[in-house]
């Protein structure tokens, strides 16, 4: 090797998708491994639209790991963070020992500089954890050589990060070991299996959500029986009816059971002592529209999902999105001077019948709805091959414009 071209950094840059669960996971039975009390099952996020990228550079001149977090330095002792660092260092020392020549055995003792950036905005209350460890993870494995299923390390550093592993629709399977080497996320379809299947993200607050999902959760598996009679006997038949409406494209079911699933969770919040509360006046008026709407048409034709926070998820069929739209336009009217209402995949434009605004019959909510991302299912994680999309410079620091 030349001499100038020994401590260069070797440079990875991967994106990574979001992840929107129709039977959700709520509550760990091991917090250290995160493990789950229940299965669950989501559909990955198109990377046109929601992604996080994250460069890591790893050489013999750094001096200690690092970690930049949408432009600012974070600190890497986080105990999450650090699991992933180590058990992807421990994958590759065992791959090497293995005798895979993949692995190379001088970046094993490198440090690591981090840099990752979300192309959303952290306070839109998206499962930013999901993508960014999902990124973390992929990106170290490519650095050290490592390769094959990395869902249980990523799990290890946000729950729902395992299933933003893969494209498609995804299950996570809870497990039942106690070490959690079988609590790993499985492709169920990947994303060309259901091409007409659009997601709509109606961003409800920019505020941050008041409790955050892993205390959250705890507090719930410590106080809410609900929460206990959902994991042991509700979601088991749910995850083998929502896998057999995903293989069969089955919307109706599909849409009944996201709903479902999604009250459910929000019913064990309530049941959680002292109650959480994630919806607010917005959230429980889309409910009433969707149900109206779907009402209106005698058949489900959307359905919406909610998160640890205010923001609607919507599923629908392509054929319905234009006027589905309009629908959420009229009874929350955006600001006329306010930037773009619809980003993401164009939406085209469609009339509402007077007959279905009468049929819906809601009071308007001015502004209720700050944008609406349009999107559908995406691929798993990707490698960045282009070196000018890294994040790090040849210093192994943040470009100036990130
Ligand atoms: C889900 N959520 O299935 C559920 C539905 C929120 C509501 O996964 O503690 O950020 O890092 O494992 O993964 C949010 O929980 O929690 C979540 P940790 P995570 O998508």
């Amino acid at each position: 090797m030349p001499e100038d071209t020994v401590d260069k950094p070797n440079t990875v840059t991967c994106t990574a998708p979001v992840n929107i669960a129709v039977i959700k996971y709520w509550g760990k039975r091991d917090e250290e491994l995160i493990l789950p009390i229940n299965s669950s099952l989501s559909v990955t996020l198109h990377q046109d639209q929601l992604k996080t990228t994250t460069t890591v550079a790893s050489s013999r001149s750094f001096q200690e790991d690092r970690i930049w977090l949408n432009g600012k330095e974070e600190d890497i002792n986080h105990p999450r963070l650090q699991s992933c660092l180590r058990e992807i260092r421990r994958l590759a020392r065992k791959r090497r020992s293995d005798g895979d020549p993949s692995v190379d055995a001088t970046t094993l003792s490198h440090k690591v500089h981090i840099c990752s950036v979300n192309n959303f905005p952290t306070a839109a209350g998206l499962a930013s954890s999901a993508a960014g460890f999902a990124c973390l993870v992929y990106t170290l494995a490519r650095v050290f050589g490592v390769e094959g299923e990395l869902s249980g390390i990523a799990r290890q550093g946000s729950g729902s990060a395992c299933r933003s592993m893969y494209g498609g629709f995804v299950q996570w399977i809870m497990g039942q070991r106690d070490d959690g080497k079988d609590s790993l996320a499985q492709q169920v379809e990947p994303e060309t299996h259901w091409p007409e299947l659009r997601v709509l993200v109606l961003v409800a607050s920019a505020e941050r959500k008041p409790v955050g999902s892993t205390s959250g959760m705890q507090t719930s598996v410590q106080t809410s029986c609900l929460l206990k009679h959902r994991a042991e006997s509700v979601v088991p038949g749910r995850m083998e009816q929502m896998i057999e409406a995903v293989h069969e494209k089955d919307f109706s079911t599909f849409a009944e059971l996201t709903m479902k699933d999604s009250n459910q969770f929000h019913a064990t919040c309530l049941d959680t002592y002292p109650p959480i509360f994630y919806l607010n006046s917005v959230s429980r008026q889309v409910i009433s529209l969707v149900h109206q709407y779907n009402r209106h048409y005698g058949e489900t034709r959307v359905a919406y999902t909610f998160d640890a926070g205010p923001n609607a998820v919507i599923y629908t069929l392509q054929e319905h999105v234009a006027e589905f739209i309009q629908v959420v336009q009229h009874f929350f009217p955006p600001e006329t001077n306010g930037g773009q209402f619809i980003k993401g995949l164009p939406v085209r434009p469609a009339v509402v019948s007077q007959e279905l605004k009468q049929a819906i019959g809601l009071e308007p909510m001015p502004k209720g709805i700050s944008y609406i991302i349009s999107t559908k299912a995406g691929p798993g994680p990707r490698v960045v091959e282009d070196p000018d999309q890294h994040l790090l410079g040849s210093d192994g620091l943040p470009k100036r414009d990130i």
